[in-house]
Order: structure tokens, then sequence, then C-alpha cells
């Protein structure tokens, strides 16, 4: 194949990539555990999705001494191979807020090959209901990135893994709520 060739079919698979769903909730298993900033819990649970929505959706709260954040990680290794290549394109979430929300922003984070965690933020927007928020994965302009000692190089070493999720509150002394979150996927 020449090199030619191999850049059409590149250009090809890239014009044509479809969203995967990497997390739809609908497992039975709850796979995920909740952390929080200055050691508040968060919680997670899978719940029947509200307000008309069908199905199981991701329910993360937090208790009313929580500050700056509340998240969320996967307890088994989720691959990622669509980004075996390189980490390019966007993740999608659908989320739903409560009427007293104070959530400003949703994060997705990636785990490197040396356990560095890499993460790409987007602001919600305001309001009551569902909403699919669109958070651009570019590996040059992470928001921020940590791991062990001597591990955080902010490169991104693939392969990667899916870590979790996060919430930025947009008071520093949030009120106890909770979030909703279903159908995570990701497109190149
Ligand atoms: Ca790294």
């Amino acid at each position: 194949m020449t090199s030619v060739h191999l850049l059409a079919c590149h250009l090809f698979a890239a014009s044509t990539a479809a969203a995967v769903t990497i997390d739809d909730f609908e497992a039975s298993r709850l796979g995920l555990r909740g952390h929080g900033a200055d050691g508040m819990k968060s919680e997670v649970s899978l719940v029947s999705a509200p307000d008309g929505r069908k199905g199981t959706a991701l329910r993360l709260s937090w208790p009313n001494r929580q500050v700056i954040y509340a998240d969320c990680s996967y307890l088994s290794q989720v691959p990622m191979t669509m980004f075996d290549a390189g980490v390019a394109g966007e993740a999608r979430a659908w989320l739903y807020l409560g009427p007293d929300a104070q959530v400003e922003q949703f994060a997705i984070r990636l785990r490197d090959a040396n356990e560095e965690v890499f993460q790409w933020r987007v602001k919600v927007p305001r309001g009551q209901g569902w909403r699919e928020v669109v958070i651009p994965l570019n590996a040059a302009k992470p928001d921020g990135s940590w791991g062990p000692s001597g591990k955080v190089d902010k490169v991104i070493d693939l392969p990667v893994r899916l870590h979790g999720y996060a919430v930025t509150f947009s008071a520093t002394d949030s009120p106890a709520g909770e979030i909703f979150i279903d159908d995570v996927s990701v497109a190149k």
C-alpha cells in the first residue's frame, strides 16, 4: 500500500467516525467510586433517569460541606481503544440538573499508561433539566493533570483508559446537591 493510499484511508476513517458510547449506565453493576475535595466524600449510584428519560443514569451527589469539586472514578479498567493513536476529538455527556444545582463545569478524565490523570472540562449551561454537553479533547490543552510522584510529565502516554467524571461548583462552599449523568460518548 502506498503512503498516498494510507493517507486516503486515514482521511476516510476520520470523516466517517461515529460517536462511540463509552457508558450508558445500564449495567446492573456499579463500577464507580465517589471522591471529593478535602476528604468530603461524593456518592455515586445507578438510578432511574429523572424527568422522563428512559433507562438508568449515574447519580453523583455530594454533602453540604463539599467544596470546589465532586468526582468519581471507575474501579475497573475501561480501555479507550479509539484513542490508541492519540487523544483527539470530543466527548459528549447528557447531564440533568435540579432547580437548585450550582454546578459550574463538568469534566471527563482519562488515565494514561503511567497513571497520570488528565481532565478536560466544559461549562454546564444553567437551568433545570437534561442537556448534552460537548467537551473538546485537545491532547495539547488538557485542563490539568496529576498522578503518582515522578509520573506527572504532562505527556499523554498511550494507551489511555477512562478514569471518571467530575463537577466543579460555582460557589466555594456549595450546598448539598446532585447531578445525573447519562450516555457518555466520544468521537474522533
Ligand atoms: Ca504521562
